[in-house]
């Protein structure tokens, strides 16, 4: 079995990829189990057509027919949207949904693996896994701190949710040697907050500057990703002291009904939602949105850069086509 058996990438990104322009991964998880149906599906279009008016080529990424699919077309989409089964696949469940068929979505651990076999360097999602409150007890840290470690992917987010712990998460990220570099903010942005109360160990104020890592950092060999953490739009944010009581809240629930591992965050995300009378919702589409087009600008600056130093940054493929 070959790798390029087991992936298969759209016509679309693929000509993008061979002829050098801008690529935007997105994730699939946030369809499936972060955003109710039909929010979900118009959120995974309005994404798409926010990075193609940026100037970039979206990049969906899911498990689909026994296939690790690289662009999804419109139809594909409304049918992850709407599908009850769905695995959600971080990197230990990816081999399952392939070999077994069943459709799986994919985290950002999983996207990142995805993005980079086919090389893609960008990648936008809503907010990362990380470490969570309790963690000291249940042991629950995300594989998307892991994958950050090991895979060269940019991820585009708003930070971590405040659900999780912000300091360990940061400091899990520091030891596994992932730059986080906050976006025209001096703080960590909190998903549905601006602020978090804590200072991000990076600012940068426009994507070249961030290209311009992205880029240095692969002339490294067994460089990991960057984590960039870009802030809800204004008018779109809960304030962090009113999240808060919704936080604690939702923790205790799933504290008090034993959810335990991948179920964890669906489940804070779909309580918070019912206590905020779908506030959640909106800002968590309207950040989402925003990472698209911060990412779709990092692309394009990046590939700026790959045109005028041919070769420091390859964007040459590690798959065939399908
Ligand atoms: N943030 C959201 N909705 C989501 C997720 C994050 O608003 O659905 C998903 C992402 O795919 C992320 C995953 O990678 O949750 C983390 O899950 P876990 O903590 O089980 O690794
Ligand atoms: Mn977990």
């Amino acid at each position: 079995m070959s790798l390029s058996s087991i992936f298969q990438v759209d016509a679309k990104v693929r000509a993008a990829l061979d002829r050098g322009a801008p690529v935007v991964a997105l994730e699939s998880t946030i369809i499936t189990h972060g955003i109710p149906f039909p929010q979900n599906v118009n959120t995974a279009r309005a994404v798409e057509a926010d990075i193609r008016a940026a100037g970039a080529v979206p990049a969906t990424i899911a498990v689909l027919d026994g296939k690790i699919r690289i662009g999804l077309g419109d139809a594909d989409l409304d049918r992850l949207a709407r599908a009850q089964d769905v695995m959600k696949c971080s990197r230990a469940d990816v081999a399952l949904a392939v070999a077994t068929g069943r459709p799986g979505a994919t985290t950002v651990a999983a996207t990142m693996m995805a993005a980079h076999f086919a090389g893609i360097h960008v990648f936008a999602t809503g907010g990362i896994g990380g470490v969570h409150q309790g963690a000291e007890d249940t042991f629950d840290i995300s594989a998307d701190l892991d994958e950050l470690g090991r895979t060269p992917v940019c991820v585009v987010s708003a930070g971590a949710k405040a659900l999780l712990d912000i300091p360990k998460t940061l400091e899990v990220l520091e030891t596994k040697g992932v730059p986080v570099i906050a976006y025209r903010t001096d703080e960590l942005p909190a998903f549905w907050s601006r602020a978090s109360g804590i200072k991000a160990p990076y600012r940068l104020d426009n994507p070249a500057d961030i290209a311009a890592v992205i880029k240095t950092r692969s002339v490294f060999a067994d460089h990991g990703g960057v984590l960039v953490a870009n802030p809800v739009p204004q008018a779109d944010q809960i304030p962090r002291e009113e999240m808060i009581g919704y936080i604690d809240a939702a923790n205790a629930k799933a504290h008090m009904e034993n959810i335990r591992g991948k179920e964890v965050t669906p489940f804070v995300l779909e309580t918070i939602y019912q206590l905020t009378g779908g506030r959640s919702l909106d800002a968590n589409i309207a950040l989402v949105r925003g990472n698209a087009r911060l990412a779709a600008q990092i692309a394009v600056a990046l590939t700026a850069a790959e045109t005028a130093a041919p070769g420091a940054a390859s964007n040459a493929p590690n798959v065939a086509p399908a």
